[in-house]
Protein backbone atom coordinates (compact mmCIF):
# COMPACT_ATOMS: atom_id res chain seq x y z
CA UNK A 1 0.00 0.00 0.00
CA UNK A 2 1.51 2.93 -0.61
CA UNK A 3 0.56 6.08 1.42
CA UNK A 4 0.54 9.53 -0.55
CA UNK A 5 3.12 11.97 1.60
CA UNK A 6 5.67 14.07 -0.21
CA UNK A 7 7.80 16.18 1.70
CA UNK A 8 7.37 19.46 0.67
CA UNK A 9 8.23 21.09 4.06
CA UNK A 10 10.48 20.58 6.67
CA UNK A 11 10.23 20.72 10.53
CA UNK A 12 13.18 23.32 10.30
CA UNK A 13 11.32 25.72 7.82
CA UNK A 14 7.95 25.35 10.01
CA UNK A 15 9.98 25.87 13.60
CA UNK A 16 10.90 28.85 11.89
CA UNK A 17 7.45 29.93 11.51
CA UNK A 18 5.53 28.76 14.35
CA UNK A 19 8.62 30.13 16.41
CA UNK A 20 8.94 33.51 14.52
CA UNK A 21 8.04 37.05 17.05
CA UNK A 22 4.38 36.65 17.87
CA UNK A 23 3.67 40.00 16.19
CA UNK A 24 5.36 39.08 12.78
CA UNK A 25 3.30 35.48 13.08
CA UNK A 26 0.32 36.82 13.49
CA UNK A 27 0.76 39.35 10.66
CA UNK A 28 2.00 36.71 8.41
CA UNK A 29 -0.90 34.52 9.10
CA UNK A 30 -3.69 37.39 8.41
CA UNK A 31 -1.88 38.30 5.13
CA UNK A 32 -1.77 34.61 3.95
CA UNK A 33 -5.15 34.49 5.24
CA UNK A 34 -6.22 37.51 2.79
CA UNK A 35 -4.80 36.12 -0.43
CA UNK A 36 -6.52 32.64 0.02
CA UNK A 37 -9.98 33.12 2.28
CA UNK A 38 -12.86 35.13 1.75
CA UNK A 39 -11.95 38.03 4.50
CA UNK A 40 -14.71 38.67 7.89
CA UNK A 41 -16.45 35.14 7.25
CA UNK A 42 -16.27 32.49 9.70
CA UNK A 43 -17.78 29.13 9.02
CA UNK A 44 -20.65 27.98 11.71
CA UNK A 45 -20.61 23.84 11.97
CA UNK A 46 -23.19 21.95 13.99
CA UNK A 47 -21.99 18.45 15.95
CA UNK A 48 -23.98 15.85 16.64
CA UNK A 49 -22.96 12.65 18.49
CA UNK A 50 -25.02 9.81 16.47
CA UNK A 51 -23.49 7.11 18.65
CA UNK A 52 -21.75 7.54 22.33
CA UNK A 53 -19.59 5.74 24.21
CA UNK A 54 -18.08 2.27 24.69
CA UNK A 55 -15.88 3.06 22.45
CA UNK A 56 -12.90 0.05 22.70
CA UNK A 57 -9.68 2.43 22.13
CA UNK A 58 -8.01 3.78 24.69
CA UNK A 59 -7.32 7.39 23.76
CA UNK A 60 -6.28 9.39 26.82
CA UNK A 61 -8.01 12.60 26.06
CA UNK A 62 -11.48 10.62 25.13
CA UNK A 63 -14.17 10.66 27.37
CA UNK A 64 -16.11 8.17 25.60
CA UNK A 65 -13.37 5.40 25.82
CA UNK A 66 -14.92 2.02 27.48
CA UNK A 67 -11.70 2.05 29.66
CA UNK A 68 -11.99 5.20 31.87
CA UNK A 69 -15.21 6.06 34.46
CA UNK A 70 -16.64 9.07 32.87
CA UNK A 71 -19.95 10.72 33.23
CA UNK A 72 -21.51 11.13 29.82
CA UNK A 73 -24.33 9.25 28.08
CA UNK A 74 -23.90 6.22 26.21
CA UNK A 75 -25.81 4.84 23.75
CA UNK A 76 -26.20 2.72 20.01
CA UNK A 77 -26.58 4.86 16.71
CA UNK A 78 -29.47 7.28 17.27
CA UNK A 79 -32.59 6.67 14.89
CA UNK A 80 -32.03 8.52 12.22
CA UNK A 81 -35.39 10.75 11.89
CA UNK A 82 -33.77 12.33 15.61
CA UNK A 83 -30.53 13.07 13.79
CA UNK A 84 -32.23 14.61 10.64
CA UNK A 85 -34.58 16.94 13.06
CA UNK A 86 -31.01 18.05 14.99
CA UNK A 87 -29.95 18.84 11.14
CA UNK A 88 -32.46 21.00 10.10
CA UNK A 89 -32.25 22.59 13.54
CA UNK A 90 -28.46 23.63 12.94
CA UNK A 91 -29.90 25.13 9.73
CA UNK A 92 -31.81 27.26 11.65
CA UNK A 93 -28.89 28.06 13.91
CA UNK A 94 -27.03 29.11 10.72
CA UNK A 95 -24.44 26.20 10.06
CA UNK A 96 -23.65 25.37 6.83
CA UNK A 97 -21.94 22.16 7.44
CA UNK A 98 -23.33 19.04 9.78
CA UNK A 99 -21.07 16.53 11.22
CA UNK A 100 -21.67 13.16 12.61
CA UNK A 101 -19.46 11.82 15.82
CA UNK A 102 -19.63 7.98 15.98
CA UNK A 103 -17.25 6.31 18.73
CA UNK A 104 -16.86 3.38 16.49
CA UNK A 105 -12.93 1.95 16.23
CA UNK A 106 -13.67 1.52 12.74
CA UNK A 107 -17.04 1.81 10.88
CA UNK A 108 -19.02 -1.19 10.76
CA UNK A 109 -20.22 -3.11 7.84
CA UNK A 110 -23.91 -3.73 8.93
CA UNK A 111 -26.82 -2.14 8.60
CA UNK A 112 -25.67 0.88 11.12
CA UNK A 113 -23.14 1.74 8.03
CA UNK A 114 -26.43 1.90 5.92
CA UNK A 115 -28.10 3.90 7.97
CA UNK A 116 -25.24 6.47 8.13
CA UNK A 117 -25.09 6.62 4.17
CA UNK A 118 -28.91 6.96 4.16
CA UNK A 119 -28.41 9.90 6.93
CA UNK A 120 -25.51 11.24 4.75
CA UNK A 121 -27.79 11.11 1.37
CA UNK A 122 -30.66 13.31 2.97
CA UNK A 123 -28.27 15.57 5.07
CA UNK A 124 -26.58 16.75 1.94
CA UNK A 125 -30.43 17.51 0.54
CA UNK A 126 -30.90 19.86 2.96
CA UNK A 127 -28.05 21.75 1.18
CA UNK A 128 -25.80 21.77 3.70
CA UNK A 129 -22.26 20.14 3.59
CA UNK A 130 -22.07 16.88 5.66
CA UNK A 131 -18.60 15.34 7.96
CA UNK A 132 -19.00 12.02 9.48
CA UNK A 133 -16.11 10.86 11.99
CA UNK A 134 -16.53 6.83 12.17
CA UNK A 135 -13.36 5.92 13.18
CA UNK A 136 -11.31 4.04 10.40
CA UNK A 137 -12.46 2.77 7.11
CA UNK A 138 -11.34 0.40 4.00
CA UNK A 139 -11.47 1.75 0.92
CA UNK A 140 -14.72 0.07 -0.01
CA UNK A 141 -16.53 2.18 2.80
CA UNK A 142 -15.28 5.59 2.14
CA UNK A 143 -15.80 4.72 -1.65
CA UNK A 144 -19.22 4.61 -0.57
CA UNK A 145 -19.84 7.14 1.57
CA UNK A 146 -18.60 9.39 -1.33
CA UNK A 147 -20.93 7.89 -3.31
CA UNK A 148 -23.96 8.86 -0.94
CA UNK A 149 -22.82 12.44 -0.99
CA UNK A 150 -20.03 13.02 1.46
CA UNK A 151 -18.29 15.86 1.64
CA UNK A 152 -15.46 15.34 4.20
CA UNK A 153 -14.53 12.63 6.23
CA UNK A 154 -12.73 13.86 9.94
CA UNK A 155 -10.19 11.76 11.04
CA UNK A 156 -7.19 13.63 12.88
CA UNK A 157 -3.61 12.90 13.92
CA UNK A 158 -4.41 14.53 16.84
CA UNK A 159 -0.34 15.14 17.42
CA UNK A 160 3.21 14.04 16.11
CA UNK A 161 3.63 11.33 15.62
CA UNK A 162 6.79 10.52 18.20
CA UNK A 163 3.94 11.38 20.59
CA UNK A 164 0.97 9.81 19.36
CA UNK A 165 2.57 6.59 21.46
CA UNK A 166 1.79 8.59 24.38
CA UNK A 167 -1.48 8.84 24.34
CA UNK A 168 -3.05 5.99 22.25
CA UNK A 169 -1.72 2.61 22.43
CA UNK A 170 -4.68 0.57 20.67
CA UNK A 171 -3.81 1.61 16.68
CA UNK A 172 -0.82 3.18 15.55
CA UNK A 173 -0.37 6.54 13.59
CA UNK A 174 0.01 4.57 10.24
CA UNK A 175 -3.57 2.72 10.86
CA UNK A 176 -4.26 6.67 10.53
CA UNK A 177 -2.68 7.49 7.21
CA UNK A 178 -4.23 4.50 5.57
CA UNK A 179 -8.02 5.62 6.65
CA UNK A 180 -6.73 9.58 5.37
CA UNK A 181 -5.38 7.52 2.39
CA UNK A 182 -8.30 5.89 1.80
CA UNK A 183 -10.12 9.01 1.99
CA UNK A 184 -8.23 10.74 -0.60
CA UNK A 185 -8.19 8.58 -2.92
CA UNK A 186 -12.21 8.40 -2.86
CA UNK A 187 -12.48 11.86 -3.70
CA UNK A 188 -13.75 12.84 -0.14
CA UNK A 189 -12.70 16.26 1.35
CA UNK A 190 -10.20 15.49 4.10
CA UNK A 191 -10.90 17.15 7.63
CA UNK A 192 -7.55 16.15 9.53
CA UNK A 193 -6.28 18.01 12.62
CA UNK A 194 -5.26 17.72 15.93
CA UNK A 195 -5.42 18.68 19.13
CA UNK A 196 -3.02 21.01 21.97
CA UNK A 197 -3.00 20.41 25.59
CA UNK A 198 -1.94 16.86 25.81
CA UNK A 199 1.25 17.18 27.50
CA UNK A 200 2.96 17.30 24.02
CA UNK A 201 5.95 19.94 23.20
CA UNK A 202 6.26 22.37 21.11
CA UNK A 203 8.37 20.69 18.41
CA UNK A 204 5.27 18.33 18.97
CA UNK A 205 2.98 20.92 17.84
CA UNK A 206 5.11 21.64 14.66
CA UNK A 207 5.77 18.24 13.66
CA UNK A 208 2.10 17.93 13.29
CA UNK A 209 1.44 20.82 11.11
CA UNK A 210 4.59 19.35 9.38
CA UNK A 211 2.72 16.47 8.18
CA UNK A 212 -0.60 17.65 7.86
CA UNK A 213 1.35 20.49 5.41
CA UNK A 214 3.22 17.53 3.43
CA UNK A 215 -0.01 15.31 3.49
CA UNK A 216 -0.95 15.18 -0.62
CA UNK A 217 -3.95 16.80 -0.95
CA UNK A 218 -3.82 18.58 1.89
CA UNK A 219 -6.65 18.74 4.13
CA UNK A 220 -9.54 21.05 3.08
CA UNK A 221 -9.84 21.08 6.72
CA UNK A 222 -7.94 21.79 9.58
CA UNK A 223 -9.91 21.41 12.84
CA UNK A 224 -7.44 22.91 15.84
CA UNK A 225 -8.99 21.02 19.46
CA UNK A 226 -8.07 22.66 23.05
CA UNK A 227 -7.81 20.12 25.58
CA UNK A 228 -11.70 19.98 27.15
CA UNK A 229 -10.11 17.96 30.48
CA UNK A 230 -12.51 15.45 31.59
CA UNK A 231 -13.03 13.87 35.38
CA UNK A 232 -12.16 10.00 34.50
CA UNK A 233 -9.81 10.59 31.56
CA UNK A 234 -6.05 10.11 32.33
CA UNK A 235 -5.65 13.73 31.10
CA UNK A 236 -8.04 14.98 33.83
CA UNK A 237 -5.52 16.63 35.91
CA UNK A 238 -3.07 18.13 32.75
CA UNK A 239 -1.79 21.70 32.97
CA UNK A 240 -3.90 24.39 30.77
CA UNK A 241 -2.23 24.72 27.90
CA UNK A 242 -0.42 28.75 27.28
CA UNK A 243 -3.06 30.88 24.89
CA UNK A 244 0.19 31.89 23.16
CA UNK A 245 0.74 28.48 22.06
CA UNK A 246 -2.96 27.73 20.56
CA UNK A 247 -2.57 31.16 18.67
CA UNK A 248 0.95 30.45 17.25
CA UNK A 249 -0.55 26.52 16.02
CA UNK A 250 -3.40 28.56 14.65
CA UNK A 251 -1.40 31.22 12.23
CA UNK A 252 1.15 28.51 11.43
CA UNK A 253 -1.65 25.78 10.52
CA UNK A 254 -3.25 29.03 8.49
CA UNK A 255 0.52 29.79 6.66
CA UNK A 256 0.95 26.36 5.79
CA UNK A 257 -2.46 25.02 4.75
CA UNK A 258 -3.42 28.08 2.92
CA UNK A 259 -6.62 26.62 1.42
CA UNK A 260 -7.75 25.08 4.50
CA UNK A 261 -10.65 26.35 7.12
CA UNK A 262 -8.87 26.06 10.26
CA UNK A 263 -11.46 25.69 12.31
CA UNK A 264 -11.34 26.47 16.46
CA UNK A 265 -12.61 24.01 17.26
CA UNK A 266 -13.07 21.82 21.29
CA UNK A 267 -11.84 24.23 23.82
CA UNK A 268 -13.81 27.61 23.22
CA UNK A 269 -15.64 27.22 26.09
CA UNK A 270 -12.81 28.20 28.32
CA UNK A 271 -11.55 31.06 25.85
CA UNK A 272 -12.47 34.91 26.02
CA UNK A 273 -13.95 36.83 23.49
CA UNK A 274 -10.27 38.68 23.22
CA UNK A 275 -8.66 34.71 22.77
CA UNK A 276 -11.26 34.04 20.06
CA UNK A 277 -10.47 36.93 17.94
CA UNK A 278 -6.88 36.28 18.39
CA UNK A 279 -7.67 33.10 16.77
CA UNK A 280 -9.47 34.49 14.31
CA UNK A 281 -6.99 37.02 13.36
CA UNK A 282 -4.57 34.97 13.31
CA UNK A 283 -6.21 32.57 10.35
CA UNK A 284 -9.30 30.71 12.14
CA UNK A 285 -12.26 30.79 9.95
CA UNK A 286 -15.00 28.19 11.73
CA UNK A 287 -16.05 27.41 14.85
CA UNK A 288 -18.97 24.84 16.18
CA UNK A 289 -22.11 26.26 17.81
CA UNK A 290 -24.96 24.38 19.13
CA UNK A 291 -25.02 23.66 22.80
CA UNK A 292 -23.00 20.66 22.74
CA UNK A 293 -20.10 19.08 20.48
CA UNK A 294 -19.96 15.33 21.24
CA UNK A 295 -20.10 15.64 24.72
CA UNK A 296 -19.00 18.67 26.54
CA UNK A 297 -20.97 22.05 26.31
CA UNK A 298 -20.13 24.18 24.07
CA UNK A 299 -21.14 28.19 24.17
CA UNK A 300 -24.25 29.30 24.20
CA UNK A 301 -25.63 30.23 20.63
CA UNK A 302 -26.14 33.79 21.82
CA UNK A 303 -23.05 34.24 23.44
CA UNK A 304 -21.16 33.13 20.28
CA UNK A 305 -23.78 35.66 18.06
CA UNK A 306 -22.52 38.82 20.09
CA UNK A 307 -19.09 37.85 19.49
CA UNK A 308 -20.16 37.52 15.44
CA UNK A 309 -21.43 40.88 16.25
CA UNK A 310 -18.64 42.55 18.11
CA UNK A 311 -16.42 41.86 15.17
CA UNK A 312 -18.99 42.38 12.39
CA UNK A 313 -18.14 38.69 11.79
CA UNK A 314 -20.51 37.07 9.40
CA UNK A 315 -21.35 33.18 8.64
CA UNK A 316 -20.07 31.52 5.65
N1 LIG B 1 -13.86 7.72 17.03
C1 LIG B 1 -13.54 8.58 15.97
C2 LIG B 1 -12.07 8.93 15.93
O1 LIG B 1 -11.40 8.86 16.93
O2 LIG B 1 -11.61 9.28 14.86
C3 LIG B 1 -14.35 9.86 15.94
C4 LIG B 1 -14.73 10.60 17.19
S1 LIG B 1 -13.39 11.36 18.09
C5 LIG B 1 -14.23 11.85 19.54
C6 LIG B 1 -13.03 12.85 17.17
C7 LIG B 1 -11.95 13.78 17.66
O3 LIG B 1 -12.42 14.50 18.80
C8 LIG B 1 -10.66 13.17 18.15
O4 LIG B 1 -9.80 12.85 17.11
C9 LIG B 1 -10.08 14.29 18.99
O5 LIG B 1 -9.24 15.11 18.20
C10 LIG B 1 -11.31 15.07 19.45
N2 LIG B 1 -11.48 14.98 20.91
C11 LIG B 1 -11.96 13.93 21.60
N3 LIG B 1 -11.97 14.18 22.93
C12 LIG B 1 -11.47 15.42 23.09
C13 LIG B 1 -11.21 16.24 24.23
N4 LIG B 1 -11.44 15.81 25.45
N5 LIG B 1 -10.71 17.46 24.03
C14 LIG B 1 -10.47 17.91 22.77
N6 LIG B 1 -10.68 17.18 21.66
C15 LIG B 1 -11.17 15.95 21.82
C1 LIG C 1 -12.77 17.45 15.93
O1 LIG C 1 -11.59 17.56 15.60
N1 LIG C 1 -13.31 17.99 17.02
C2 LIG C 1 -14.69 17.60 17.18
C3 LIG C 1 -14.95 16.84 15.84
N2 LIG C 1 -13.66 16.75 15.26
C4 LIG C 1 -15.62 15.53 15.86
C5 LIG C 1 -14.94 16.84 18.43
C6 LIG C 1 -14.52 17.55 19.70
C7 LIG C 1 -14.88 16.70 20.86
C8 LIG C 1 -14.62 17.36 22.17
C9 LIG C 1 -14.94 16.50 23.35
C10 LIG C 1 -16.37 16.09 23.50
O2 LIG C 1 -17.29 16.92 23.39
O3 LIG C 1 -16.60 14.90 23.74
FE1 LIG D 1 -12.74 8.57 21.58
FE2 LIG D 1 -12.54 8.27 18.89
FE3 LIG D 1 -10.56 7.44 20.55
FE4 LIG D 1 -12.91 6.15 20.49
S1 LIG D 1 -11.42 6.32 18.82
S2 LIG D 1 -11.76 6.68 22.33
S3 LIG D 1 -14.34 7.86 20.20
S4 LIG D 1 -11.26 9.55 20.19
Amino acid sequence: MQIKTEIKYSTDEVDKVYNKPFLELVYEAQSVHRQYQPINKVQLCTLSNIKSGNCPEDCKYCPQSVRYDTQIEKYNLLPNEEVLNQANEAKKNGASRFCMGAAWRNAPNNSDFDRVLDLINNISKLNMEVCCTLGMLTQEQADKLKQAGLTAYNHNLDTSEEFYKEIISTRTYEDRLKTISYVSNSGIQLCCGGIIGLGESKKDRIELIKTLANLNPQPESVPVNSLVKIQGTPLQDNENIDSFELVRTIATARIFIPKAKVRLSAGRLEMSHELQTLCFLAGANSIFIGEKLLTTDNPEVNNDKQLFEKLMLSPL
